[in-house]
Parts: structure tokens; C-alpha cells; sequence
């Protein structure tokens, strides 16, 4: 399909009535060479991806399911910056549609109303020392009812139709978060990451507040006091140690 007029991303847009997964998609076709800004979009996804293996659930007609192909010039190690990024675009876009102001949770998620209304999960292709691409992948909940989801979801997860009460068109969404991961990029670019940083910073719904951070079998419990570079949180420790944390599932307490 013809995309939008945007620098970069979104001037090619591939769209599916079903996938396995976006992401999936989007690495076969990153792979063959599809140029950087490759936007592929799902109405439902058959086996949509969460992190760590987790499913995202994907039912079709109501959401926003999308991966998007990107070539920047920069280490593996800095590939988590492009997850900030990603989580920057969303709450503009949020902010843009709806008027309601979301929060961002490391490392991934969009929060409104302190329930998670879209999840990020972005994949790489790599050698030792040079990324070739990375697949942004981007799960928003636009007109999904209570309802809809599991069970075990309805209270840990919301739609933006669950906030504002009122159906969200998913096109106007999409052309919204589309334009702003274009700008963030375009800054990216240029070498102006602090841009997406301090805005990250400022949605973060959790910097100076008390947390837990549980990866595998252990739990570390801190202040949250900001990120790095390499998309650590930077946790303050009871002994006034700051500790780096690479990964985990953040609980606020
Ligand atoms: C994520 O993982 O939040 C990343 C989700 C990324 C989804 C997009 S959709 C387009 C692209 N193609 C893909 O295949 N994936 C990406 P994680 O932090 O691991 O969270 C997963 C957990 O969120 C699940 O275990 C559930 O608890 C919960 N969850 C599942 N579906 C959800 C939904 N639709 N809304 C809110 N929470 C959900």
C-alpha cells in the first residue's frame, strides 16, 4: 500500500488480514531487504508475542498491531533506545486521539489509568558488532471491551475505548503514532537521543518511587532514579548503592 508523507517511516506500508505475528513478518521481510520505515500491520494475530516467550493477545478488528523496520547505525548494545523511543511515539499518540495522558512502566509498557494499554517488543537482527535491523514492535489496545479479554487481563489491562468511553478510530491512531515515531527517528538520527530520554523520563510513571524488580527467581527493591543509555533502570539500593537492572518485571510498592 502507498503510505504516508512521512520521512521515513510509513512510506511503505504492508497490511495483513492475519499473522502469526507482526514481528514475524516484519523480520522475514527485513531480512529479504525491505527498506527502512516498512510499517506491516495485522488485523488479528494468531500467536502475537509478548516478551520472554508471553502471548499477546490479538483479536481482530478492534486493535493496533503493528512492527516496524528500522536500519539506524548503531550497536546492539543501544538497541533498547529504540524501546523508549517506541514507548515516547505511543503516549504522544495516546495523548494526541484521546486527551487522556498515559504513563510509561520499564522497560515496555503504556499505562493508562495505571493498567497497561499497549506493549512493546522490539527484535534485532544482528551481527557481533552491527545491528542490521530492528523490528519495533508495537501491541495497542484501541477499541477492545472489558469483555474481550481473558479473565486473568480485566483488571491489569484496558483499551483506549475502556478509558475514554467512546470507540477510537484506529486509522487516525495509527497515522498519529506513525508521525510521531517519524519525528522521534528523524531526532534520533541527528544524534539527539536526550530528546527521547527526557520525555521518557518525564512519562515515567515510576522515577523516585519505590520498587521491586523480580527477574527469575530474584526480587531487588529500590528507589527507581532514572535509565541509561544501554536502557538499564537505575536502581538506588537501601545502602545508597545504585544498582543497574537489565531486566525484569517492575511492581511499584
Ligand atoms: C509485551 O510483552 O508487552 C509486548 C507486546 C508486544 C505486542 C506486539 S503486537 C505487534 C507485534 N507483534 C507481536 O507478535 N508482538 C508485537 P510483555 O511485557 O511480556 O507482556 C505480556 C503480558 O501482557 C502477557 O503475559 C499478559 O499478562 C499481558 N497481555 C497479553 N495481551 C495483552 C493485551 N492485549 N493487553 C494488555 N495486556 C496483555
Amino acid at each position: 500500500a502507498v503510505g504516508l508523507m512521512t520521512e521515513r517511516i510509513g512510506r511503505q506500508i504492508i497490511s495483513f488480514r492475519e499473522t502469526d505475528s507482526t514481528n514475524e513478518t516484519a523480520f522475514k521481510l527485513a531480512e529479504e531487504g525491505a527498506p527502512e520505515g516498512t510499517v506491516v500491520l495485522a488485523e488479528s494475530q494468531r500467536r502475537g508475542k509478548g516478551r520472554m516467550g508471553r502471548r499477546w493477545e490479538s483479536p481482530p478488528g478492534m486493535n493496533l498491531y503493528c512492527s516496524i523496520i528500522l536500519r539506524p547505525a548503531i550497536l546492539p548494545l543501544q538497541a533498547v533506545q529504540m524501546t523508549f523511543l517506541s514507548a515516547v511515539a505511543v503516549a504522544r499518540a495516546v495523548e494526541e486521539t484521546t486527551r487522556l495522558v498515559p504513563t510509561i512502566k520499564w522497560p515496555n509498557d503504556v499505562l493508562l489509568s495505571g493498567r497497561k494499554v499497549a506493549g512493546l517488543l522490539n527484535e534485532m537482527g544482528a551481527e557481533t558488532e552491527k545491528v542490521n535491523f530492528i523490528i519495533l514492535g508495537i501491541g495497542v489496545n484501541i477499541n477492545m471491551d472489558a469483555g474481550q479479554f481473558p479473565a486473568d487481563l480485566r483488571s491489569p489491562a484496558t483499551s483506549l475505548r475502556m478509558e475514554t468511553g467512546g470507540a477510537v478510530d484506529r486509522k487516525e491512531f495509527t497515522r498519529a503514532l506513525i508521525r510521531a515515531l517519524d519525528s522521534l527517528y528523524a531526532a534520533f538520527l541527528v544524534g539527539d537521543y536526550g530528546v527521547v530520554r527526557d520525555e521518557w523520563l518525564a512519562r515515567c510513571g515510576m522515577i523516585g518511587r519505590r520498587v521491586h524488580v523480580s527477574y527469575r527467581d530474584s526480587v531487588v527493591a529500590g528507589v527507581a532514579t532514572g535509565i541509561d543509555d544501554y536502557g538499564a533502570l537505575l536502581l538506588t539500593l537501601d545502602d545508597g548503592c545504585v544498582e543497574r537492572v537489565l531486566a525484569g518485571d517492575v511492581t511499584l510498592v
